[in-house]
């Protein structure tokens, strides 16, 4: 393991001192945003977590090596290259190190990969989830699969309506996977700040989040829990119109017969078309304010 992975020495000094840190993807960088937005907001994350007070390690596949903590050079790669990086979930990444090639990692490969270096709080925009229609394509993503493995706590701002919401909960049900709404009971659908799902538990601060996964880790239980936090109330879209764009954009998607891995870049990116770049504000919007609750509760975590 240690051949492949490598872990930049100001986060090895972070681990070994036990200061709080907070994993970020980045197949947001590199297949989530346009360039230069995405470069300039993984640089934004990173500035939010450190102001915080605590260290922010961007993770990604550069060259055939996992690495825990990027530098500029390695986001400014990853965000200029785009979609030419490969998108890296958990099944590519023997193909990427025996190649010696690079890869954006999704939240299931971000999350194997904190798991390995020993970060334990993860912070994203959306994890990927059961897709509408799954039971005629089987289009459930890995990343439910690798919360049930993986001992790291996600930060989302819940699942976007691209997904089958209610689905996606049952999955992460029967995997024992903990769903927590941050201050809401409601699940949280991405653009707008509920869906018609309820969470699990709803728990208002950092600190009790903290003490809930203190109690997994502590029981040595598999697998991670989901934080879901709803976007800021001046940036979440209308329900209605971003229904009407996921059902637009699903409904090209199909035509176009897009599957597999291509089917979440491309409704990401054509949600954003259709909105006129408003759901890209939004999800810059609620990315930053993820950051800030995973640093608040990585912080919680080491004083508890
Ligand atoms: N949802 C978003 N933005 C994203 C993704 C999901 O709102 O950028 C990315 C994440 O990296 C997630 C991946 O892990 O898409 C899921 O892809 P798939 O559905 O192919 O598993
Ligand atoms: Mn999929």
């Amino acid at each position: 393991m240690k051949k492949y992975l490598e872990i930049n020495p100001e986060i090895k000094a972070a681990l070994e001192e036990g200061r709080p840190i907070v994993a970020l993807e980045s197949t947001i960088i590199s297949h989530g945003m346009p360039y230069p937005k995405n470069v300039e907001t993984a640089k934004n994350v990173e500035e939010i977590i450190r102001k915080e007070g605590a260290i922010p390690a961007t993770i990604a596949i550069i060259k055939g090596r996992l690495k825990v903590g990027c530098n500029e050079e390695d986001i400014d790669y990853l965000g200029r290259e785009g979609i030419k990086i490969s998108k890296a979930s958990r099944r590519d990444i023997p193909y990427l190190l025996s190649k010696n090639l690079s890869g954006a990692t999704t939240v299931a490969a971000t999350a194997l990969i904190a798991d390995m270096a020993g970060i334990r709080i993860f912070a994203t925009g959306g994890i990927g989830g059961v897709h509408r229609g799954a039971e005629e394509s089987f289009d459930i993503s890995t990343d439910l699969e690798e919360l049930a493995k993986s001992k790291v706590a996600v930060v989302c701002a819940g699942a976007k309506a691209i997904l089958d919401l209610g689905k996606t909960l049952e999955v992460l049900e029967t995997k024992g996977v903990e769903v927590i709404g941050y201050q809401t009971s409601i699940l949280p659908a991405f653009y707008s700040r509920e869906s018609d799902f309820s969470v699990n538990h709803r728990l208002d601060t950092p600190e009790e989040i903290a003490a809930l996964i203190k109690a997994k880790l502590e029981l040595g239980l598999d697998g991670g829990v989901l934080i879901t936090n709803p976007i800021p109330k001046d940036y979440s879209l209308n329900r209605e119109n971003i229904d009407q764009a996921i059902e637009d954009a699903l409904k090209e998607m199909n035509e176009l017969r897009i599957t597999g891995n291509k089917t979440t870049p491309y409704l990401l990116a054509k949600i954003k078309d259709i909105t006129r770049g408003s759901s890209l504000e939004a999800n810059i919007a609620l990315v930053y304010n993820n950051a800030l609750l995973a640093a608040k509760i990585s912080k919680a975590l080491k004083s508890i």
